[in-house]
């Protein structure tokens, strides 16, 4: 099977949750909307899909993925289909759901962390909404930050003989998925998440494990792997955590 990523050429976003996926298993894909327009890819084959009329089960939003004759927007759906056909998902459906339920909890945490730049609308610039960003953005880092990765890092703890994972004891895409945020919020917040190794130190060794794996670590280090920026739902304005 090649898979066709379509998702936001600039940016990791939620496209990113994907694109590990699909480089842990190695498997053959292309990330249409970074091919050149001339070859049929860029933005508008991104386009065509959500507004063409005559596409049965058009996604309302990227990433979205073709699976053959399958079209399948929503990450965590994406994943739920992805999981168990590059073995990054239990066997069992009680171990899909759970990673599913994991996938959607980080999904939920993703909206919020959007909202510290964007809390009036995503239509208006950051510079348009700063002072709302802000007074969101204190309450994120006060409340909102330690009350999920409390969770997770207790999920781990529930989790004795996972070696580290935070389902069964084998890799799955929601520990790379926990790797993809844990890293969005060290570059958002570095000053929060500077305390990570004492407050939450299981999902440190968490986060050193996935980066460790062969597959990721050539990902990350290749040009594939867009780097974090200011157009994305991780972004660093210093102002937002003094
Ligand atoms: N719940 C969806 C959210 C999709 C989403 O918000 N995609 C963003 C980019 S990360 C987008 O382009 N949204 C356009 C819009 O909401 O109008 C998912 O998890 O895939």
């Amino acid at each position: 099977m090649r898979y066709e990523l379509y998702y936001w050429p600039g940016i990791q976003g939620r496209g990113e949750f994907v694109r590990l996926a699909l480089e842990e298993a190695r498997a053959r894909y292309v990330d249409v909307a970074r091919v050149p327009r001339r070859e049929g890819g860029g933005v508008p084959a991104l386009m065509h899909l959500m507004e063409d009329e005559a596409v049965k089960r058009r996604p309302f939003a990227p990433p979205y993925l073709k699976a053959g004759r399958l079209l399948i927007g929503q990450t965590a759906n994406i994943l739920f289909y992805l999981g168990p056909r590059l073995k990054l998902a239990p066997a069992d459906e009680a171990g899909r759901l759970w990673v599913n339920q994991l996938q959607l909890t980080l999904a939920d945490l993703l909206v919020e962390v959007h909202d510290t730049h964007h809390p009036i609308a995503s239509s208006l610039y950051y510079e348009d909404q700063k002072p709302e960003a802000k007074r969101r953005t204190r309450i994120f880092l006060a409340e909102r930050v330690p009350k999920y990765l409390d969770h997770f890092e207790g999920v781990l703890a529930s989790n004795p003989r996972g070696k580290g994972h935070l389902v069964s004891n084998a890799l799955t895409y929601a520990d790379l998925s926990m790797f993809q945020v844990i890293e969005g919020l060290r570059y958002a917040f570095p000053k929060t998440m500077a305390r990570m190794p004492r407050k939450w130190p299981r999902l440190t060794a968490l986060r050193e494990m996935v980066a460790a794996r062969p597959n990721i670590a050539a990902y990350l280090a290749s040009e594939r792997r867009i780097p974090f920026n200011e157009s994305g739902i991780f972004r660093h304005y210093p102002e937002l955590e003094r």
